[in-house]
């Protein structure tokens, strides 16, 4: 409950304690003043300490506290990414009946089995869309939205031709509609437009997957960009009938931006910052949740093969997807699995896009793999590939020393 307490006394320090002091001031400088001078030259003196106050106050806003988005004006089409204050109110009334996450990161090796199969099939896909709390970083909690408890949402994996059945249930102790859209869908609004689920409802859609590639999906309910910043994406892959080159490991990596009223590490629940989204100045930058989600958990061996498996949820950003140590053998750019390129550094991976990379792995040690936007690593956008196997010295040669990189 501590974190509560640091909400409540953040609104109320900050917002509540401003409009105090302020009236204090005004009270306390009349009276001062009104002992020296006429009623007259104290009203005036008050005003000018108004005309001041004002002028400051106004051009840099009040507190963020107060500076709540639902009042905003905002021009989509449909309704502005503030939470209606009605939800802040059923947020903390219904506060006990959220899942505590202890760890909000889907696993990187979450990824289903290379399809086997060589014909079309029909394939059956149950997702629950989940508010939940968990950690940011340690201390830091957030109320995130999710499919499946997890982020990024399963990895669903079909094949070219395959008719996918897709159940979207939201669980009922959700405050908001969820739906899915499915950038693998044709269809009217990715699947969106027929997933629309209140809580505790399911829905079903079925479609067929017409186009390989690798597809992000996301939450399409209104405000869109809220949703998905809350953490409501993955990724669908469509295997092309002839297959993916054999691998020997596989991992599901997705970047997301996370936008607070707290400033970057500041303890507590943090609540949803509508206007820094708009502005879009994430405080923070993630692979799979949270920060440090990746720093463990991807490990392969000298001689090895890897494919990642890389989307972004945005809402903003593009992400710089980069290996430091590696070259990328393969890119299939913006998830398109029939033009991959080779030999590449650093691929852009758009906001709502996927892009998959594949390489060798030639020499043991710690590979970091970041957002190179390198600001972005201080807000969280980094994992770690550990390779583990015997040195080719004909590859490298060095003395190793920690905290080695670029
Ligand atoms: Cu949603």
């Amino acid at each position: 409950m501590l974190w509560l307490f640091s909400l409540l006394s953040y609104i109320l320090v900050q917002t509540l304690g401003l409009v105090i002091a302020f009236a204090a001031a005004a009270v306390l400088l009349y009276m001062i003043l009104r002992r020296f001078h006429s009623r007259l030259m104290t009203l005036l003196f008050c005003a000018v300490f108004l005309g001041i106050s004002v002028f400051f106050y106004v051009p840099n806003g009040l507190p963020r506290g107060l500076d709540y988005a639902s009042f905003r004006t905002t021009y989509g089409p449909s309704i502005s990414p503030g939470l209606p204050f009605g939800n802040v109110i059923q947020f903390f009334l219904h506060f006990g009946q959220f899942e505590k996450v202890a760890d909000i990161a889907r696993d990187p090796n979450d990824v289903p089995q290379p399809i086997a199969r060589t014909a079309p099939t029909k394939v059956h896909v149950d997702i629950t869309a989940k508010e939940v709390i968990s950690e940011m970083a340690p201390g830091v909690y957030i109320n995130y939205w999710t499919f499946g408890g997890k982020i990024p949402g399963p990895f669903i994996r079909v094949r070219e031709g395959d008719t996918v059945e897709l159940t979207l249930y939201n669980d009922p102790t959700s405050l908001h509609h969820h739906s899915i859209d499915l950038h693998a869908v044709t269809g009217p609004g990715g699947g969106a437009a027929a997933t629309m689920v209140a809580p505790g409802e399911s829905k079903t859609i079925t479609f067929k997957a017409l186009h390989a590639g690798l597809f992000v999906y996301h939450c399409a309910e209104p405000n869109v960009a809220n949703h998905m910043t809350h953490g409501m994406y993955g990724l669908i892959l469509v295997e092309p009938k002839e297959g993916l080159p054999k691998v020997d490991k596989e991992f599901y990596v997705m970047q997301g931006e996370f936008y607070t009223t707290g400033s970057l590490g500041k303890k507590g629940l943090q609540i949803f910052d509508a206007a820094k989204m708009l502005d879009g100045q994430p405080q923070y930058i993630v692979f799979n949740g949270r920060t440090g989600a990746l720093a463990k958990g991807m490990d392969g061996g000298v001689g090895e093969t890897v494919r990642v498996y890389v989307g972004n949820g945005g809402v903003n950003l593009d992400s710089n997807f980069h290996v430091i140590g590696e070259i990328f053998d393969t890119v299939y750019p913006e998830g398109a699995l029939r033009n991959p390129i080779h030999d590449v550094q650093t691929t852009i991976v758009p906001a709502g896009g996927a892009a998959a990379v594949e390489f060798d792995l030639n020499y043991p040690g710690n590979y970091p793999f970041v957002d190179h936007a390198l600001a972005r690593l201080d807000r969280g956008a980094w994992g770690v590939l550990h390779i583990s196997g015997t040195p080719d010295p004909s590859i490298f040669q060095g003395a190793i020393q920690m905290g080695g990189g670029h």
